[in-house]
C-alpha cells in the first residue's frame, strides 16, 4: 500500500493536488485499444509523470455497470445483470494490471456506497430546485412487458417510407422524428409490435445553469478548443431539461414514491462513480474523510481523461451536477480543471490483399482487444506504439505494421540502443563502475545543456496534457545521447584516450538516468528492470544538483526484445478474417 500521502507530507512538502480520473468503462466486454488510447493510456503517464515530479495525485477509475446495453447481454446469456457486471469488471480490471495502468484504484457502480451517492446527489439536486417531474411518450413491447429505449425500436420511415427505420432516426432519408411516429414500429430484440405509452419521468433542469456553465467554460483557456467550442455551442443553442429515470429494472433505485419500477439513467450515476471511487479509496487507506481534500478544497485539479464521444456528458452535465450539489456544503465541490477528450482510432485491416483504415465495431468483432494483444506483446511495446498514436489532435489509425517499425526503430533503435551500448560498455571495460570524472569536457556541458532544455520542452507537453508530443521529445533525447555516444567513439577512445573515454562515459550514464526517467511514464515495466542492473540516478539533469558519485552496472540484459515479421502477419491475419468473416 502506498504511503498516504495528504498527511504524511508537511504543508510545504505538498505540492499540487491532482485528482485524476478515466472514462468508466462499461462492464459489458473487453476492452479494445481504441479506448485505451482515448482516456486510459494518456491518463496512466500523466500520472506516472506527476508522481514522478512529486506532485500530490490520486487516479482513480471502476467499471459502468448500468444501462439498457448490460440487461440485453444478461437476457442473451440467460444471467442476472450482476453476474455479466462481475464477470466482466473482474476481466477489465485484470487487463488493466497486465497493461500497467497505476490506477490506485478500480471500483465498480454496483456497490452499496454507490447507490447511496447517487440517491444523495439526486436529494441535493432536488433541495436545490433542480428537479422536475414531466410525463412523455414512449415505446412499450407488451409481450416484453418493457419501454424500449430508442436504439431497440424500428419501423417504417414516416417520411419516405423506408422499412428498417431506427427509432430516432431514418438511416435512408435522414429524418430525425420520435420514435412513435414511426408506422408498424416493433422491437428490435423479439420483432414483436410496440406502442405508445404515457410514462413519467424526473427532470434534471439544465437551463438553470445555463449562464453559469457559459461563464465556467468561457473560462478555461487551457481547454483543448476542439472541447471548448463544442459545449459552448451547445449552450448557445440553449440547453433543455434531461430525463434522469428510466423504466428499467436494473439501475440504482429512485428515492420517490411512484418510481419503483424506474432506476435513474445510467449516465445520470456514471460521473458519480469518480466520487464513489475516491471514497473507496479513502476508505482502503485507512483516511475515510480525505476523500473530500480531492473533491472540496478548491486548488485540487481534477482533470478526466475522455474518448470524445463522452464529452457533453463531463464538460455540461457534470458539472452542472457538480454545480447543484454543492451549494448548501460548507465546501462546494471542485469542478473539472481539465476535460482532455480524444478523438477516435482507427483500424489498418488487409481486405483483397489491399490495406485499408476501417472503423471498429465491437459487434462485428472488429477490433484489437486489449487481452488478445497482450497474448502477442509484453505490455512495455504495446504502450510505447499506443502512446506514439495518441488521437490528440485527430482521428488516428492502429497498424500493426507501424507498431513494428515504430518498435523496432524508435523504442529499441534510438532509446533501446543507446541504453545498451552505455551499458555493456561500462560493464565489460570499465569493471561495471565508472567514478565522478574531476572536470568534464565542453561536448559534455553542451549535451547536459540540450538534455536540459529537452526536459523542459518534455515536461511543457506532459503537463499540457499531451503525452504523445512528449515521447516526441524523448525521442529527441534519445538520439542527442546517441549523437554523443557516437562523437565520444569509447570504442577506441578506450585504448587511446582511457580517462577521457571514462568520463564520457560517465556523462552517458547521466543522460541514460535521465532518458530512463522520462520513459517511465511509457514503458514502466523495462524501467523497473533497468533498475535491476544500473545504479545510479534515475533523474533529469536539471534535478542533479551535484553529480552522483559513480554509476554502476551489474549483469545487464537488452530491455526489449524485437518484433519480428511472422508475429506481425499472425496479428493482421486475425484482423483480416474478422474483417472478411
Ligand atoms: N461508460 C461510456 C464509455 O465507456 C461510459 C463512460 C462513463 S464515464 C463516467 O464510452
Ligand atoms: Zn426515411
Amino acid at each position: 500500500m502506498p504511503a498516504f500521502k495528504c498527511y504524511s507530507l508537511s504543508m510545504e512538502e505538498r505540492k499540487q493536488r491532482y485528482l485524476v480520473t478515466s472514462a468508466l468503462p462499461y462492464a459489458n466486454g473487453p476492452l479494445h485499444v481504441g479506448q485505451i488510447v482515448g482516456a486510459y493510456l494518456p491518463a496512466d503517464a500523466f500520472v506516472r509523470y506527476l508522481r514522478a515530479r512529486g506532485e500530490d495525485v490520486v487516479y482513480v477509475c471502476g467499471t459502468d455497470e448500468h444501462g439498457v446495453p448490460i440487461t440485453l447481454t444478461a437476457e442473451r446469456e440467460g444471467k442476472a445483470p450482476q453476474e455479466v457486471v462481475d464477470y466482466w469488471w473482474k476481466h477489465i480490471k485484470e487487463t488493466f494490471e497486465s497493461f500497467e495502468i497505476s490506477f490506485d484504484n478500480f471500483s465498480r457502480t454496483s456497490t452499496p456506497l454507490h447507490a447511496e451517492n447517487t440517491q444523495l446527489f439526486y436529494r441535493k439536486l432536488k433541495e436545490g430546485g433542480y428537479i422536475s417531474e414531466a410525463e412523455s411518450r414512449q415505446m412499450y413491447s407488451p409481450t416484453e412487458e418493457r419501454f424500449l429505449p430508442d436504439r431497440y425500436v424500428e419501423g417504417t420511415c414516416p417520411v419516405c417510407g423506408y422499412k428498417e427505420a431506427r427509432g430516432d432516426q431514418c438511416d435512408n432519408c435522414g429524418s430525425w422524428y420520435e420514435a412513435y411516429e414511426l408506422i408498424e414500429p416493433h422491437s428490435k430484440v423479439t420483432g414483436g409490435p410496440a406502442e405508445v405509452r404515457e410514462t413519467t419521468h424526473l427532470y434534471l433542469d439544465l437551463p438553470k445553469f445555463s449562464d453559469r456553465l457559459k461563464e465556467y467554460i468561457s473560462g478555461q483557456k487551457h481547454w483543448r478548443t476542439s472541447v471548448k467550442n463544442f459545449i459552448l455551442g451547445i449552450i448557445e443553442s440553449g440547453l433543455e431539461k434531461r430525463p434522469i429515470t428510466r423504466d428499467i429494472q436494473w439501475g440504482v433505485p429512485v428515492p420517490e414514491p411512484g418510481f419503483e419500477d424506474k432506476r435513474f439513467y445510467v449516465w445520470f450515476d456514471a460521473c458519480i462513480g469518480y466520487v464513489s471511487s475516491t471514497m473507496e479509496w479513502a476508505k482502503m487507506i485507512g483516511e475515510p474523510d480525505c476523500w473530500r481534500e480531492y473533491w472540496q478544497e478548491p486548488d485540487t485539479k481534477l482533470i478526466h481523461f475522455i474518448g470524445k464521444d463522452n464529452t457533453v456528458f463531463h464538460a455540461l452535465v457534470w458539472p452542472a451536477q457538480l454545480m447543484g450539489v454543492g451549494e448548501d456544503e460548507e465546501e462546494p465541490f471542485v469542478l473539472p480543471n481539465d476535460v482532455p477528450a480524444n478523438e477516435f482510432m482507427n483500424l489498418e485491416v488487409i481486405v483483397d490483399g489491399e490495406r485499408r483504415a476501417m472503423q471498429m465495431s465491437t459487434s462485428r468483432n472488429l477490433a484489437v482487444w486489449l487481452h488478445e494483444a497482450l497474448e502477442r506483446f509484453p505490455a512495455d511495446p504495446l504502450r510505447f506504439y499506443l502512446a506514439s498514436t495518441l488521437p490528440e489532435t485527430g482521428d488516428v489509425v492502429f497498424s500493426w505494421r507501424d507498431f513494428q517499425s515504430r518498435v523496432n526503430n524508435d523504442l529499441i533503435g534510438t532509446l533501446g540502443n543507446y541504453i545498451n551500448r552505455s551499458l555493456s560498455f561500462t560493464e565489460k571495460y570499465f569493471d561495471g563502475e565508472i567514478l565522478r570524472p574531476n572536470d568534464f569536457s565542453e561536448e559534455t556541458s553542451e549535451v547536459f545543456t540540450d538534455f536540459k532544455a529537452l526536459e523542459a520542452r518534455f515536461e511543457e507537453r506532459m503537463r499540457a496534457p499531451r503525452p504523445r508530443d512528449a515521447l516526441g521529445e524523448l525521442l529527441a533525447m534519445g538520439r542527442r545521447a546517441n549523437r554523443f555516444f557516437d562523437a565520444a567513439a569509447p570504442w577506441k577512445a578506450r585504448k587511446e584516450a582511457p580517462e577521457k573515454a571514462r568520463a564520457d562515459l560517465y556523462a552517458c550514464c547521466v543522460l541514460l538516468g535521465s532518458i530512463a526517467y522520462h520513459m517511465d511514464p511509457y514503458v514502466p515495466g523495462a524501467v523497473a528492470r533497468l533498475e535491476k542492473f544500473f545504479d545510479g540516478p534515475i533523474a533529469r539533469v536539471s534535478d542533479l544538483d551535484g553529480m552522483p558519485e559513480s554509476y554502476r552496472v551489474t549483469g545487464a540484459k537488452p530491455l526489449f526484445k524485437r518484433i519480428e515479421d511472422p508475429e506481425v502477419a499472425d496479428a493482421e491475419e486475425q484482423l483480416a478474417k474478422a474483417a472478411t468473416g
